[in-house]
């Protein structure tokens, strides 16, 4: 075996030259990877007595992609297309031998070689629209040689892993060798392909299946057409069609230069900037720094959930889909009843569980009357009514009956975690757990770190909300933790601006236009404004009573903010229009013209400054933190980062600044400008330090 760098070696078995990488975590194409790769292959082609190159890598996987961490930095080391030269121009066969995830660069890769072999387990995959980017190093031109156009521009605009069977039929991989034995099963085919005199297949020269598709722009324009909604706002997919669509309208090395061209419009751009910070925000979420990796974490077989409600069943979804039973706790039999069938008739619905998977997970699920059967679980969820009262009686009982070691966590959504402890002698087991409904769909899971939560129970909490599929962001104990009460600083502004004179549907439009799923006014129509409202005591002090005095009471009654047609479709409602004007009228505020910059800069910076109060006030450990929890919980679009990452990056501390200082001098103090905002500006420094 020969070293070719310390990330690379280069060794025979028989006649088969064996290239290794060994690059932890994930084998990504570092400057060192290229060179080992360029190394290894000229070693393999040196070497008279191989007759054929297989690559492979050590660790949990094949080549994961480019290393993102050298994206906007200077080139280094081997390119990735003279590698890739040098792999398809080999006058030996190469087979690259697939385990873990191919993707990204590493497809690209594994594209260039002349074979591909794959165990099982093994998925591949062209992920770079995650980044906001394409494949760049010809994987847009050779993907669809191999798999067609239009599954091709569904793998890279879905950015999905596909499993190696389907790979397999899709003429992706060559063959599916044993799983485990990989490099045996990748150096037996190697043999093969020289024993059988089989060519050296460069997939950019096998144009069929593009040649095909030349002719039929439709294809292409059915697609877009079909993805419009789900791609609304992003460059990036419409620049992978393009790419697609040049891979079947221009010769190789045409669309290649396409392709080159359309990458590097993307990697200097702001949203892939913004999704690449993403994608290692996800990744810090799970790091607390004052909680090593290896503090102890406790074995959670058994779940509790009490409370049967739309959350509860939620919650329960995400345990028994990884096998965990759950108990299901209620005070009436009925209630009890209702929401054990409206788990079951999740699963029925839902496309991701085959029937006897849903009698599997079914079969983990129990319901109770009575809490005592909670007694032996390693974990128990309290989802009930947000009454504080109601909440401490709870954890005051489940102290009582539950087994020592267990957790004690409560699904609130911005109650007083500390004080809900205090209700119990073992404060050190509790934790809030706050899913987002619905619980078993979203991908966030604020963990609420109380005073007195052990860094087991946090690590125990971090680590399952990994298995059970959930993106975790540790916040600390405040009204509202990170989300709601950054959500109520919008909220509050697109109310006041409506007061000030623009309407609803403007502001919904601007947030909408920004990239939101849905402004805040539909949002609340969709919700029902009537949440929280009582008739009996309703005196038409704000808008929102006034209209739900006239049953205006949103979709549901087919009128809110908006008026619904038969198919729910909202349009700006002259009668709001005039309850608006009236209301603001009657209150002596004089109404004004509000421009789309002023909607956006009131809804959005005063997000950012709520964001810097958390961060001084230690509620979250990093600003990237709290991208995390907006991206993830509450439809920030992932292309503009998250508030803290588009307020620094975008809007720009000082203007930030600058406007909450303007408007405390203009609308009083809840404008003030955190202490944290103005010593960052005052340092020219950003959030990131
Ligand atoms: N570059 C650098 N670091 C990476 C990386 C990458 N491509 N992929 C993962 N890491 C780090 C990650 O930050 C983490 O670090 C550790 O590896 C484990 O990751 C030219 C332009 C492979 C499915 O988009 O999807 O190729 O936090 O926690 O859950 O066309 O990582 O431990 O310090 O996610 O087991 C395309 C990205 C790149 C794949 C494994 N490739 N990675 O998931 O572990 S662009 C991707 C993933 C490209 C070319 C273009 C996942 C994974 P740390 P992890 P995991």
């Amino acid at each position: 075996m020969t070293a070719i760098n310390e990330v690379t070696d280069y060794s025979r078995d028989g006649d088969v030259g064996v290239i290794t990488l060994n690059s932890p975590p994930v084998n990504a194409l570092s400057a060192n990877v290229r060179d080992g790769l360029a190394g290894g292959m000229k070693a393999a082609l040196d070497d008279a007595g191989a007759q054929s190159i297989v690559l492979i890598c050590e660790g949990r996987t094949f080549i994961a992609g480019a290393d993102i961490t050298e994206f906007g930095g200077p080139q280094k080391g081997a390119s990735l297309f003279e590698v890739q030269d040098a792999i398809e121009g080999s006058t030996k066969p190469v087979i690259a031998a697939i385990h873990g995830t191919a993707l990204g660069g590493g497809l690209e890769v594994a594209l260039a070689c002349h074979y591909r072999v794959a165990v099982p387990s093994a998925r591949c995959g062209l992920p770079e629209v995650n980044l906001g980017l394409l494949p760049g190093a010809g994987g847009t031109q050779r993907l669809p040689r191999i798999v067609g156009p239009q599954k091709a521009m569904e793998m890279v605009t879905s950015g999905q892993h596909v499993p190696a069977k389907e790979c397999l039929a899709m003429g992706l991989v060559d063959e599916i060798v044993e799983e485990g034995k990989l490099r045996d099963g990748a150096v037996a085919f190697a043999r093969k392909v020289v024993a059988e005199h089989r060519p050296l297949k460069k997939v950019r020269e096998s144009n069929q299946k593009v040649e095909a598709a030349r002719g039929h722009p439709e294809i292409f324009a059915d697609f877009r057409k079909a993805n419009a909604r789900r791609f609304r706002g992003f460059l990036a997919p419409e620049y992978n069609i393009r790419c697609i669509e040049a891979a079947v309208n221009q010769p190789f090395e045409e669309g290649l230069k396409t392709e080159r061209k359309l990458f590097g419009e993307l990697l200097t751009g702001s949203q892939s900037a913004a999704q690449r910070y993403g994608f290692f925000a996800e990744r810090q979420a799970a790091k607390i720094p004052d909680v090593p990796d290896d503090t102890p974490v406790i074995p959670v077989n058994k779940v509790g959930i009490i409370g049967a409600g739309t959350m509860g069943g939620g919650i329960a979804m995400n345990f028994l889909n990884i096998g965990i039973p759950v108990t299901l706790v209620e005070v009436k039999q009925e209630a009890l009843d209702r929401g054990l069938k409206v788990v079951r008739s999740n699963y029925e619905r839902s496309r991701t569980a085959r029937p006897e998977e849903t009698e599997a997970r079914m079969s983990r699920l129990s319901g109770s009357l009575d809490m005592n059967a909670l007694a032996d679980c390693d974990l128990v969820i309290e989802a009930v009514f947000e009454r504080m009262d109601i909440k401490k009686d709870i954890f005051s009982r489940l102290d009582a009956i539950c087994k020592p070691g267990a957790i004690l966590a409560t699904n609130t959504s911005g109650l007083n975690v500390d004080e809900i402890a205090s209700a119990t002698k073992r404060p050190e087991a509790v934790i809030g757990l706050h899913f987002f409904s619905p619980a078993n769909v979203m991908k966030l899971l604020e963990v609420v770190r109380a005073d007195r939560t052990s860094k087991e129970v946090i690590n125990t909490s971090m680590k399952l909300s990994r298995k059970i599929g959930k993106i975790a962001a540790l916040v600390g104990v405040c009204p509202g933790f990170v989300g709601n009460r950054i959500l109520g600083a919008r909220q509050r502004e697109a109310q006041k601006l409506m007061f000030e004179g623009a309407m609803p549907w403007d502001i919904d439009r601007v947030l909408y236009d920004f990239g939101f799923p849905m402004g805040p006014f539909a949002m609340s129509d969709l919700a029902g404004l009537d949440i929280g409202w009582v008739k009996e005591k309703s005196k038409g002090e704000t808008i929102r009573d006034v209209l739900c005095e006239m049953d205006r009471r949103g979709q549901k009654t087919g009128a809110g903010y908006y008026d619904y047609d038969e198919n729910r479709v909202a349009r700006p409602s002259p009668v709001t229009e005039k309850v608006i004007k009236e209301f603001v009228a009657k209150s002596g505020v004089n109404a004004r013209e509000i421009t789309d910059e002023e909607i956006l800069e009131r809804c959005l910076y005063p997000m950012v400054n709520e964001g810097a109060k958390i961060l001084e006030e230690g509620k979250a450990i990093r600003a990237s933190d709290i991208d995390v929890v907006w991206q993830n919980g509450y439809g920030w679009p992932v292309y503009r980062g998250g508030p803290m990452w588009w307020g620094e990056h975008v809007a720009g501390l000082p203007k930030v600044l600058e406007r909450m200082k303007e408007w405390e001098g203009r609308m009083g103090d809840t404008y003030k400008p955190a202490a944290l905002l103005e010593r960052l500006v005052a340092e020219g420094k950003g959030f990131g330090g």
